[in-house]
């Protein structure tokens, strides 16, 4: 049995408040995944690895506990959505930075959209649109799955409801609103809350309280 709380010595060092990131043309947004070992911190290990390559991480949304989608057979996933300000950087190289991030943290490519230690997925880059093939590397952007995915959609809301679909021509929070409503109990997509409200080590208060 692994445990999902971590203490992890991760320094940002400019976030900004997530509304003034979509004024910005070059904010590219990534999603993450975990569902192997410590997810939580799978995930604290690949900000620390977008940082260590010089990525201007800007905001971070929540985690998110989430069942699987696709290949239904594996545990659940954490799920977050991050900003970055992809000024003077293209969306191929910070494609290669998240492949050398996944590799680093063990990740291994056997199932299809099966279980991994940690998955890093390039969902917009500004609104550059772009399906190209390199080397047998495809970069597809937008992400094509991101519209009918709630685990990207929830988190990617928090950080950028008012952000425009370049193809699609809609807004994260329009999309949001068109996939099915979680009529599911509990839904598929929760608020991760690791200590059900307890009060974890080094934090004053629990993590976040349940909202009705
Ligand atoms: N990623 C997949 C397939 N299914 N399900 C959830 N809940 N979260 C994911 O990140 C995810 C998935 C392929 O990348
Ligand atoms: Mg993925
Ligand atoms: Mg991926």
């Amino acid at each position: 049995m692994t445990s999902d709380l971590v203490t992890h010595d991760l320094v940002i060092p400019d976030l900004v408040y997530p509304d003034l990131l979509y004024m910005n043309s070059q904010t590219a947004y990534l999603g993450l995944g975990s569902n192997l070992g410590d997810r939580a911190s799978y995930l604290l290990q690949a900000v620390q690895g977008l940082l260590d390559h010089r990525l201007p991480v800007r905001a971070l949304s929540p985690l998110y506990e989430t069942d699987p989608v696709g290949y239904l057979d594996q545990p659940s996933f954490l799920n977050m959505v991050l900003a970055i300000d992809g000024n003077g950087w293209d969306p191929w190289r910070l494609l290669a930075v998240c492949q050398a991030i996944e590799s680093s943290l063990g990740r291994r490519r056997s199932i299809p959209q099966g279980p991994r230690t940690i998955d890093l997925d390039l969902l917009f880059f500004g609104q550059q649109v772009i399906a190209e093939s390199r080397e047998g590397v495809d970069l597809v952007l937008p992400h094509p799955r991101l519209a009918v995915r709630p685990f990207v959609l929830i988190p990617l809301c928090d950080l950028a409801p008012a952000f425009l679909h370049p193809v699609l021509g809609k807004t994260v929070a329009q999309l949001l609103a068109a996939v099915s409503p979680q009529t599911p109990s509990p839904p598929t997509v929760r608020r991760y809350d690791p200590g059900a409200g307890q009060v974890r080590p080094g934090c004053q208060e629990p993590l976040f309280h349940q909202q009705n």
